[in-house]
Order: C-alpha cells, then structure tokens, then sequence
C-alpha cells in the first residue's frame, strides 16, 4: 500500500492534470502541482494531521487543505470527481502519452474531438494536426514516438531504444577495474526488430565490482535482484537488464549460450550430442570424461562442431546450420558496403534539415551517390510542385562537384494512389534521375485491391523503388494486406526494387518477407527515408534486417557502383517509352 502522503500526491497531481485539460486557470493547476510535491516529500503522515496543520505544509492553503481533509475522511473528493467525468475517459488516456503534455491533449480534442490514443493515431495518419498550431513535423514525430513507447511499454521494444541503452551500459562496465571483456549478447546482439530484454555479458575474475558498479548506473530505477553471476536491474522505463559475469575462458560459450535464438542453440546441442559431445553456457565437454574441448572463443566452440561461425543474425534456425555444414552461408551485407541512399527528404516537403545540410551529411558518411526524394504533389499538405521540384533539382546541380567524389542524384517520392497511380505525367518522372514510389493512404483495401495497386506500380515504366512496401509501423500499424508473393514476383518481373525502409519505426520488408522476396530473385534498397541528417544512421537497423534476411551485397542495389546503378535506372526508364 502506498503511504497517505503518495495517494494525496497522486490525487493532486491528477486534479492539476484534470485543470490543465479544461483550462481552468494555469495557476490553479500549478498550486495543486506544489502541493503535490509538498505532501509527497512531507516527514508526517498526512492522515495524522487535522486541516489546521496540513495548512502548516508549504504551499497548502485552506481550499487544498480541505480537499485533502475530505479525501482522509470519505476517500474521495466531490470537486475531483466532478472535474474527472467532465472529461472523457480518452482524453485522459492521451496524458498517458509520456511526450504529449496536457495543452497539446486539449487542442486535440477541442480542436478535432480526439478522445483517444487510436484517434490519435489516426488523425496523424489522415494529417489532420497538420493545420494545427504547434502540431509541426517535430512535434508530430513525438507524439509518435511517445505512443510507440506507450504501446510497448508493457511488452517490447524498439531496437534502437533498446540498443541505446545496452551500448551505454556496456561503455560504462567496460571501465571497471578487472573487467577483461563486455558486450551485448541476447536479442540485441541479434538486432532483432524489437527486443524482450537485454542481456549484457562481461569477464572478470572477481564479479562483485561489476555487480555494484551495474547497480549504480545513472540510467538503473530499480535492482530487481541481486547475485554473484546474475544480477537484474529495471530503468525507469520499464526496460530490463540482465548483467551476467563469466570467467575468462568461457567467454566464448557464454557468449554463443546467450546470444541464442533459443531454437539456434538447440540445434547447436543436437549437433553436440550426436559427436558425444556436451554444451553448456560454460563449454562444449567431452560427454564421456567432461574433459574441455572449446569455450574459449564463439569461432572454437563452432568449429569443434564442424561449422563455421555464424553471424548472430543468422542465428534463428531458419537453415543457417544446415547451411553453414554446406559451406553456403551467405556473405552478408555490411554498412561499409553502402555506397549511397536513395531515399531521403528536405525541408522543401517534410524533412526538418535545408538540402544543404542533407547533403553535407551523405558526404560526411561517405557516400558515392545520393539521391534527394522529397514528397510529390498528391501528398497534399507537403506542397510539392513541379516549379519546387525543378528549382530544387537546379540546386543539386549547382552543388555537383563540391562534396568530393559524392554525386548528387534527383529523384522523388511519389505517392501510389489507391489505383495504383502516381503523381506527374511521364514526361516529367522521365526527367528524374529515380524515383522511388510509396503507399501513404487507403490502408483499409481489401486484399486484391492492395495486391492490384502495387502490381500496377511495380509495372509504371518511372518506378524504380518501391518504398516501405508494407507500410507497417512497429507497435503503431500493422501492414496493409497484400498477396506479397504475387508483388514479388512483378518487382522481380519488371526490375523494380524493394524497399528496406530502415526507420526504426518501420524496418519494412521484415526479414522473413526479405527471405521470401529473395527467392524470386527481387532487388533490394536499403534506405534511410531520413527526415533529418541524423536520420542517415538510420541504415545501421535496415542493412540488420537485411543480414536477418541473408542479404548479400550484390542484392542491394545501392551498394553497387554509380555506373551499374545507373544502368539499373535507365533500363527501368526505357522499357515503357
Ligand atoms: P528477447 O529478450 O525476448 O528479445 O529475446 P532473447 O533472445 O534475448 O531471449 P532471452 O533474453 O530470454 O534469453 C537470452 C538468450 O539466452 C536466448 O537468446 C538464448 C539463451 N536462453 C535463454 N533461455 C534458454 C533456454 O531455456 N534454453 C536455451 N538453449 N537457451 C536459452
Ligand atoms: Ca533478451
Ligand atoms: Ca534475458
Ligand atoms: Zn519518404
């Protein structure tokens, strides 16, 4: 039970949230957040005073001393409860958004009527906050981001969320005295989309420092257990750590242990049993004498088991051993293998950064091409024209030559509209060095209209990529329904790429349908769809997807050399004229 002083705190502060969506008074609400403050921090049971001392607390004056008088007495507050049902039920669920404060939650619903986080979403999704003051990209994008934690918070979450945290907490261990190694293991080391928990590993002789000096990074709410091999914290978010210490000279079998996939290591133990041996966190052993064979290194244990090591991206037991006893294992594609992104915007639609500094940014990555793709008209509200569009192009070409060997390429995001048809007539996409081509509306079709629609864009002549094919958002949209084998097939058919849309949000394709693309021999671009210059980093989750669908350099059309990708673009252009 929490003590009297947290369940006053917590009405206070309810009844200051409660004020601030109806508007009643800024300072009201901030009198009612002071005392809040005052009552949780007070050394007295607050039950235990009458109202002439709970006027004594700092920043409690009779109208509060009295609510508070009334809730000790009768457990609840009339002008509380009035306040509450004067506001529906979903429009204090939006509060719950942790980036959406309550003045933005009341512009919502006064202004559009959203009473709930999935009319929110939808009203994003329709841009209808567009027109609204301070509802601007960036804005947007965290109230996005802030439902995407609130959907997750009680189940998975975002690699990349995760990964932050992972990677500071191995940064920090690392730093401790007698730590001999550290590094991530589990889902993470995976890179799957979205991660259960995170599980960091380290080395040392004496695991105790490690322990404590876990326990206190600034980023740990809450020890959940504590012990000498194994310890668990919680952060703030709700998002779990488990610190395991190993020995030295286990460290490669610990490391193989807990990486997983579960069914990866399973296997793994078949293999070990039919060679009379046994694996274990601590080693592969002799079955007979317990005698060490491996434990070392991931490369010894593999190898005492006949196979190569296998990237942790491939480990999920779907024919990565099989493979790797063949010797097939793919050579997968690697960030350094990126030549260029095809993919990105400017401040010229939605992006937040000037092409400037868009491009100075390719460069700095560097990049051999890079392709500006900023929204077309039919997305009505970025107010694309074909005069924006060719004012911008005449500004890439001014820019040639000044960013090294970085060559600046004009394409567009053009929008497929629920026939399958996209912005602008021939003539002018034939004038576009690329143009990739999205689904941004009519999620709802029905399965054959979905699957027509994309055929229909894989076959226009102008379309070269396909971008985020399914349109799904982790936590947020699930993908539009389409028969994707029949969408495959036409992009293999007619040379169109698909998308890997690398935005931690999207990752789509999703490995599994970047595995069946694959088969029909389809190509492949990892982009960025960056909105930002830090968005180019992006690409580090899109080429980890691609890895988890046993992608290989030469399937990514934006690893290959300006020249072969150029070839690829104008075979696409010619076909139809
Ligand atoms: P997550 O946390 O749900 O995103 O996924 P993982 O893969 O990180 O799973 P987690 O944290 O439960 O365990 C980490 C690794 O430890 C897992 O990938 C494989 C290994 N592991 C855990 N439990 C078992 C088990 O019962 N048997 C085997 N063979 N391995 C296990
Ligand atoms: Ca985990
Ligand atoms: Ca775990
Ligand atoms: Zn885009």
């Amino acid at each position: 039970m929490a003590r009297p002083n947290e369940e006053v705190e917590a009405l206070l502060r309810e009844y200051a949230d409660l004020l601030s969506i109806t508007g009643d008074g800024a300072f009201k609400q901030r009198a009612y957040e002071r005392a809040a403050r005052a009552i949780g921090g007070h050394p007295t049971d607050v039950a235990t005073l009458d109202t002439k001392a709970l006027r004594e607390i700092p920043g409690v004056g009779r109208s509060i001393a009295d609510k508070v008088a009334e809730y000790l007495r009768t457990g609840r507050v009339a002008a509380v409860e009035e306040t509450r049902a004067s506001i529906p039920s979903g429009v204090r669920a939006l509060l719950d958004i942790p980036t959406l404060g309550p003045k933005k939650a009341m512009t919502l619903y006064r202004e559009l009527g959203v009473s709930s986080v999935d009319e929110l979403m939808a009203a994003l999704r329709d841009d209808r906050v567009a027109g609204l003051r301070g509802f601007g990209p960036k804005a947007r994008e965290n109230i996005e981001h802030g439902v995407a934690v609130l959907r997750q918070s009680g189940g998975r979450i975002r690699l990349d969320v995760a990964l932050g945290v992972a990677e500071e907490a191995v940064a920090r261990l690392s730093e401790v005295p007698g730590c001999e190694r550290c590094a991530c293991a589990g889902s993470v080391r995976r890179m799957r989309e979205t991660i259960g928990d995170i599980d960091v590993l380290a080395a040392a002789d004496d695991p105790e420092p490690l322990m404590a000096a876990f326990c206190e990074l600034p980023l740990v709410d809450e020890v959940v257990s504590r012990g000498r091999k194994k310890t668990t914290v919680r952060t703030a978010e709700g998002l779990q750590l488990d610190l395991r210490v190993l020995a030295a000279d286990s460290w490669g079998a610990g490391m193989l242990y807990f990486t997983g996939s579960k069914a990866h290591n399973i296997r793994l133990r078949e293999i070990a049993v039919r060679k009379k041996l046994k694996l274990s966190e601590y080693g592969l052993f002799d079955a007979k004498t317990g005698r060490k064979r491996a434990a070392r290194t991931e490369e010894q244990v593999y190898r005492r088991l006949g196979l190569p090591w296998i990237p942790p991206t491939l480990r999920e037991d779907r024919g990565e051993i099989a493979a790797a006893q063949r010797h097939e294992l793919p050579t997968l594609v690697t960030e350094r293998d990126l030549r260029g992104d095809l993919h990105s915007h400017t401040d010229l639609t939605d992006g937040v950064a000037p092409l400037t500094e868009m491009v100075a940014a390719a460069a700095a990555r560097g990049y051999h091409y890079y392709a500006v793709t900023d929204h077309a008209p039919e997305l009505r509200m970025q107010r694309m024209t074909r005069e924006k569009a060719l004012a911008q192009r005449a500004r890439l070409r001014e820019m040639a030559g000044r960013f090294g060997r970085l060559k600046l390429l004009h394409g567009t995001e053009l929008n497929i509209d629920e026939h399958g048809e996209v912005d602008w007539p021939a003539e002018f996409l034939a004038e576009f060095d690329l143009c990739v081509a999205s689904i941004h509306s009519h999620f709802e079709l029905d399965r054959d209209a979905q699957t027509r629609r994309l055929l229909r864009a894989c076959e226009n002549p102008y379309v070269h990529v396909i971008g985020h094919p399914t349109t799904r958002k982790l936590g947020r949209r699930t993908g539009i329904d389409i028969d994707l084998d029949a969408v495959f097939a036409a992009c293999a058919r007619t040379g169109t790429a698909l998308e890997i849309n690398s935005h931690p949000n999207r990752l789509d394709l999703d490995d599994e349908q970047i595995l069946r693309a694959r088969t029909h021999g389809v190509r492949f671009a990892i982009d960025s769809d960056a909105h930002a210059p830090t968005h180019l980093d992006h690409v580090r989750f899109g080429v980890a997807q691609a890895q988890r669908g046993w992608l290989t350099k030469d399937e990514v059309i934006n690893t290959w050399p300006l020249t072969r990708l150029r070839r690829f673009l104008d075979q696409r252009g010619k076909r139809g004229s």
